[in-house]
């Protein structure tokens, strides 16, 4: 079907061996090109973060639940921050900003696209190694200034950005604070390092795979990546960009956001008509792709977790792939759905409210071409499977909010209220969230060696699954209420204090949340040491990495594989197993799944 740069293969295969014997410590572990290694620090790195991003969630939510009651060790918060142990409005601003920015820039797109994409891409199509691997390695080693100049502006005079993870003019121009330009310059950074992540992926793709791996025989991991990646590299210059032009307006006196005659308390602006609008648009016009780079590569590992442990061939495969490319086609026209109340003109604000409802369509195929999946199969209940039926069910009530305010007539009464605030999560952490976990468990063995404990991983399901529920669900009912999206103290308002009682629900839910990530850090690190040795295949699965040892040596495989079959090929009358590794030669060769 398609020409295999096999020479290539080779090449990298010599070289390989050539650099095992020269490599020290610091250019096998550290400054490493291989992308099993990089995969593997995105990994440690995410984490790390998301226990960052996680404790500043934890500390808005003490606020929101007893504002103003002294934080549990919060006296050893510097004055600025917390004086008394009780946070200043400004330093509750910098947390909830600094919470969004993290999990989304240094904890979501890194961890699925970094970490997930680095360590699985190149072993299922059946490569050495991705393209360019030492932009892989850049592309992780810039992720690192991004993310302590983000942090860095907790130390700095004025505290870190407090403007949300919106980053909106005039409010993110006009107010002073270096830290504010500390979290413009992270986001420049970051933007750089997820462009040389698509790059790399795409060409990985496009060019690598091994013999008889056509596209429509890729997992669909594998094209979610891909897809993932041609919306990171035609989205991410456009953000890139916005926040650049922010800097400047703040620092060389340049005028793209600020309009003529600003007059903010007693400052009068330097403005000279330019414009607050188009910040809106462009960083929409980025960040609703965004929004489908944080779940499509979720819902590709939830595709390949969901067959694997029913035993059965995905449902639908090609229109999984075709809906996955409608979703980010469509995900470049409805932008506008999220500024229905910056005065736009009514009939613009019709045509995004109908793109918007178009995506439903797409997005409703997958979901019953996952339940379809799961029909009549021989289900297996592990830990992944469960944080990946967990992924289905939760999307779904995300996705049904995200109906309710694309109609723009409804919209109209919950923007910018806790309802945004409940489908956001819905559809970040009961979804994507999820499918990172199904992913860690699902992919744990091939990357270490050994799997996690499954007691400890039903615990720490059940407990997530239960309290992250807690959270977020009410959160309905807060916006319903009118409870404002980012608000210091609701009991100030009297159409809010009836409402306290949810909040403070909500805040004990997040603690247990909080908690239930305990035992997957326990679990996580002591399986390095502890966890039962898995063998080369231990779930029994199809697609390439599971072909190869448990970790992958350098090269990856001791030959390039080739590749007969689909991904899905479970319970297939071609053969007595229950299994058909895409390699396995039984004289008939399948193209995608077959159907049931
Ligand atoms: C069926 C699919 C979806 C629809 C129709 C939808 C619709 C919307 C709409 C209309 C808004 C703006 C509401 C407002 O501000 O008044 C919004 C906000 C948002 N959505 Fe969705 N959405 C969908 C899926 C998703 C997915 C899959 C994600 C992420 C994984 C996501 C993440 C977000 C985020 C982060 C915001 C809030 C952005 C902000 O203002 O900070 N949405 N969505
Ligand atoms: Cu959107």
């Amino acid at each position: 079907m398609h020409a295999t740069p096999v020479v290539g293969h080779d090449m990298a295969h010599d070289e390989q061996h050539v650099h095992e014997q020269e490599l020290g410590f610091l250019r096998k572990y550290v400054f490493s090109t291989d992308h099993k290694v990089i995969g593997r620090q995105f990994l440690f790195t995410t984490l790390f973060f998301f226990i960052i991003g996680g404790w500043l969630a934890m500390m808005v939510r003490w606020q929101l639940a007893w504002p103003g009651a002294p934080m549990p060790l919060g006296k050893l918060l510097p004055k600025a921050m917390a004086p008394g142990g009780i946070m200043l409005p400004e330093f509750y601003n910098s947390l909830f900003t600094m919470h969004a920015s993290v999990m989304i820039f240094f904890v979501i797109i890194p961890l699925l696209v970094g970490a997930f994409g680095n360590f699985i891409v190149p072993l299922h199509i059946g490569a050495r190694d991705m393209a360019f691997p030492r932009l892989n390695m850049y592309s992780y080693w810039l992720f690192w200034p991004a993310a302590v100049i983000a942090l860095a502006g907790f130390a700095v005079e004025g505290g870190a950005m407090g403007g949300g993870w919106t980053a909106y003019p005039p409010l993110s121009v006009v107010t002073e604070g270096l830290g504010i330009n500390c979290w413009l310059i992270a986001v420049l950074l970051v933007g750089f390092s997820s462009l040389a992540g698509a790059v790399n992926y795409i060409t990985t793709i496009v060019n690598m795979r091994a013999p008889g791996m056509s596209f429509f025989r890729m997992p669909l991991t594998v094209w979610a990546l891909f897809i993932t990646s041609l919306l990171t590299a035609l989205a991410t210059p456009v953000l890139t960009a916005a926040v650049g032009m922010v800097l400047l307006d703040r620092t060389v006196g340049t005028s793209f956001f600020l309009p003529q005659g600003l007059v903010v308390g007693e400052t009068m602006f330097h403005g000279q008509g330019g414009n607050p609008l188009l910040f809106q648009h462009l960083f929409w016009f980025y960040s609703h792709p965004a929004v489908y780079i944080m779940i499509l590569p979720g819902m590709g590992v939830v595709s390949d977790v969901l067959s694997t442990f029913s035993r059965k061939p995905i449902f639908g495969y090609r229109a999984m792939v075709y809906s996955l490319s409608a979703i980010a086609g469509l995900g470049f026209v409805v932008w506008g759905h999220h500024m229905f109340q910056s005065g736009m003109n009514p009939i613009l604000g019709t045509t995004f409210m109908v793109s918007t409802t178009f995506i439903a369509l797409p997005s409703a195929i997958k979901t019953f071409n996952w339940l379809g999946t799961l029909w009549g199969g021989t289900i297996r209940f592990t830990t992944a499977m469960c944080f990946a039926l967990s992924f289905v069910s939760m999307f779904v009530i995300g996705g049904l909010s995200g109906i309710f305010m694309a109609s723009s007539a409804v919209d109209i009464y919950i923007h910018d209220t806790y309802f945004i605030v409940a489908h956001i999560h819905y559809v970040l952490f009961a979804g994507s969230a999820m499918a990172i976990f199904a992913g860690i468990y699902y992919w744990y063995p091939k990357m270490f060696g050994r799997t996690m404990n499954e007691l400890w991983g039903k615990i720490h399901f059940w407990l997530t699954f239960v309290s992250l529920n807690g959270v977020f669900f009410p959160m309905h009912v807060l916006g319903m209420g009118g409870m404002m999206r980012r608000i210091y103290d609701p009991t100030q308002y009297a159409h809010l204090q009836h409402l306290q009682p949810i909040n403070v629900f909500i805040t004990i839910s997040a603690f247990v949340l909080g908690v239930a990530q305990i035992p997957f850090m326990i679990n996580f690190l002591g399986s390095l040491r502890w966890g039962k040795v898995a063998g080369d295949n231990p779930w029994q699965a199809n697609t390439l990495e599971w072909q190869t040892t448990s970790p992958p040596i350098p090269e990856n495989f001791e030959t390039i594989p080739v590749v007969h079959h689909g991904p899905y090929e479970y319970s297939s009358p071609l053969t007595d197993e229950d299994y058909l590794p895409q390699t396995q030669d039984v004289g008939v060769a399948s193209e995608s799944a077959h159907g049931h």
